[in-house]
């Protein structure tokens, strides 16, 4: 252990513990601009300096390792004035036109700007000498140099957690910019539109091109049917927009919150991640035959998710050679999209033209998948507008709603049920999980081995997870597969698929089946939940996640009666003509 003072409290940390830690483990705030707990330390922006007692230097407290003895203040005039020094400098740089900012409110250098009143004397508007451009060209991402305090948050979340590089520092001294390769729009780079630098950035400078004011238009619009559904991870979410607790699970409430709001139909991508099992096992099952009965050398294995659009645009750019293992089964959002435009259309006698498919989703990649060519096969766009967790949570703000107070409210039907199965799509380790209890069930004709359905090996933040299940008794149809051990992967963030791509790559790897989540933690740590994100709220959401699923009367994706059913009434059977037509896609490089 390491002891020593900060303003004069004593305080032990272990040995490799900063400053900034030592000061939290008290309490003590001190403000920090290029930190955040997800990546590593910068110590680049200099607002967090600290006065170390006994030396005429100040010292970054987030790069500073607490040392035996060391005194600490952090709240001294001198570093008062530092810092104060570093922000003013930091605002004449930026465009500070905070009343007309998208992040206005929620900006961490206008907090820090108010804190140590920041005001007009002195500041050089430094932004009205420099060109600086704004990107406004992708569907899911809004870059504004202008606002850029070169923190570089986004270069590391790019770097470290997905392993892109999309995002780099370019040039030097005053010039200094963060840019994309050869400073071209982002949708012609290598992003995958996955939003990890925009939960991150500290300021306006990268924000999720927002579609609220289309989605009250087409509210307002009699002639318009507008359905709305709801992926899984936004409901463990939304309260923390919207001033609760993380961890908190407000499904009821944000049904609620949406029939409030104006949507016609308020539906559940859920009932799609049920349906995507469906799809996805069946297919998972068919290349296993095709691999181990027919050898058929067309048939690719391992087989991978296909539900996460970052995902698919990281697989398109760096591992082409692969799109043919990743599943054609669409995401359970394009999925939900194409059936409300034809079997949901013709069920409540609505023309397709006058319905528009909004989805609420912790993702900014979903607004790319939306707009991708592919994903128009009910003969329209399937769907039309697509808003994060953050977006929605401003449209309830905007309608005055006091969501705490809002008593719970059920899906409509049809397309409204789901099972456990479901909800833990939202959470890494999800899909994998929702597809072991069907696979294994359709084979055996009996529950997984595990405790309760509760498939752990799968669960939780380890980077890379494996889980193998041994296939006894099975049906006689699937006789193939007897004494066959399932070997499955599931990996989050794009940093982690990297290391299990490579693996298939150099034939180190065995696996049958892979899920892969752009985002660390899965879909829970989505580039458009609530800001901000850490581990420990990535965690809570985790918990809600799972209660979630063992409070469901239906814990298995083939036993959703709505699912069933749609089979009966309009898809016949898993894979077949309708479902290839409307449910299923393929990419190419
Ligand atoms: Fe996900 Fe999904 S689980 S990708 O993370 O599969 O965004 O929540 O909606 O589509 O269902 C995101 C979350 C979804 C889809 C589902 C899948």
């Amino acid at each position: 252990k390491i002891n020593l003072t900060i303003d004069h409290i004593q305080v032990s940390v272990d040995k490799g513990a900063t400053i900034l830690e030592a000061a939290k483990k008290l309490n003590i705030k001190i403000p920090t601009l290029c930190y955040h707990e997800d990546l590593c330390v910068a110590g680049n922006c200099r607002v967090c300096v600290v006065e170390q007692m006994g030396s005429d230097r100040l010292v970054p407290s987030c790069a500073t390792p607490a040392s035996e003895g060391m005194e600490i203040l952090t709240n001294s005039l001198k570093v008062r004035n530092a810092r104060k020094s570093v922000i003013e400098l930091l605002v004449s740089e930026h465009r500070a036109e905070c009343t007309r900012c998208y992040k206005n409110g929620v900006c961490e250098l206008q907090h820090l700007s108010s804190e140590y009143l920041i005001g007009e004397d002195g500041l050089i508007d430094l932004v009205a000498l420099k060109n600086y451009t704004i990107d406004y060209f992708s569907p899911s991402i809004i870059k504004d140099d202008s606002k850029c305090i070169r923190c570089q948050r986004c270069v590391r979340s790019c770097d470290q957690l997905q392993n892109i590089g999309a995002l780099s520092v370019a040039y030097k001294g005053e010039k200094m910019k963060i840019a994309s390769f050869f400073e071209k729009p982002m949708y012609e780079v290598v992003c995958t539109n996955c939003g990890q630098c925009v939960n991150r950035c500290p300021t306006g400078a990268l924000i999720e091109r927002n579609y609220i004011d289309e989605v009250w238009s087409a509210i307002n619009n009699p002639q318009k049917h507008l359905v709305v559904q709801t992926a899984p991870a936004v409901r463990i979410a939304l309260g923390e927009a919207l001033g609760m607790e993380s961890g908190n699970i407000v499904t009821g409430r944000m049904v609620a919150a949406l029939r409030r709001l104006g949507f016609d139909s308020v539906l559940d991508t859920d009932f799609t991640a049920d349906l995507t099992i469906i799809e996805e096992g069946n297919e998972l099952l068919q290349r296993l035959k095709g691999a181990l009965v027919d050898k058929d050398p067309e048939v690719k294995l391992p087989m991978t998710t296909s539900c996460s659009p970052g995902w698919i645009k990281y697989i398109e750019h760096m591992y082409p050679q692969l799109l043919p293992n990743v599943s054609t089964a669409k995401s359970p959002q394009q999925m939900f999209g194409a059936l409300v435009k034809t079997y949901y259309a013709n069920k409540i006698k609505v023309d397709p033209e006058d319905i528009v498919s909004v989805s609420i989703m912790p993702c900014t990649a979903k607004k790319y998948e939306a707009n991708r060519p592919e994903m128009h096969s009910s003969g329209y766009k399937d769907v039309d507008l697509v808003l994060t967790t953050r977006e929605l949570a401003r449209m309830i703000e905007q309608a005055g709603i006091d969501f705490k107070a809002l008593e719970n409210e059920e899906f409509d039907s049809f397309m409204g049920v789901s099972s456990g199965a479901a909800v833990i799509f939202g959470a890494t380790g999800g899909v994998m999980e929702a597809a072991l209890r069907t696979a294994y069930e359709i084979v055996t004709g009996r529950e997984v081995p595990f405790d309760g359905l509760n498939i752990t090996p799968v669960r939780g933040m380890d980077e890379v997870k494996e889980a193998a299940i041994k296939i006894e008794n099975p049906l006689p149809e699937w006789s193939f597969l007897d004494g066959v051990e399932l070997k499955t992967c599931v990996a989050h963030g794009l940093a982690n698929a990297k290391k299990v791509m490579d693996s298939v790559v150099n034939g180190k790897a065995q696996y049958h089946f892979i899920e892969i989540m752009a985002c660390p933690g899965g879909c829970l740590g989505g580039g458009g939940q609530p800001i901000p994100t850490n581990m420990e709220i990535r965690k809570r959401r985790t918990e809600a996640i799972y209660r979630e699923d063992e409070g469901m009367p239906i814990r298995k994706s083939h036993e959703n009666p709505e699912v069933v059913k749609l089979y009966e009434e309009f898809l016949k059977k898993p894979l077949g003509h309708k479902s290839h037509e409307l449910l299923h896609t393929t990419y190419t490089p």
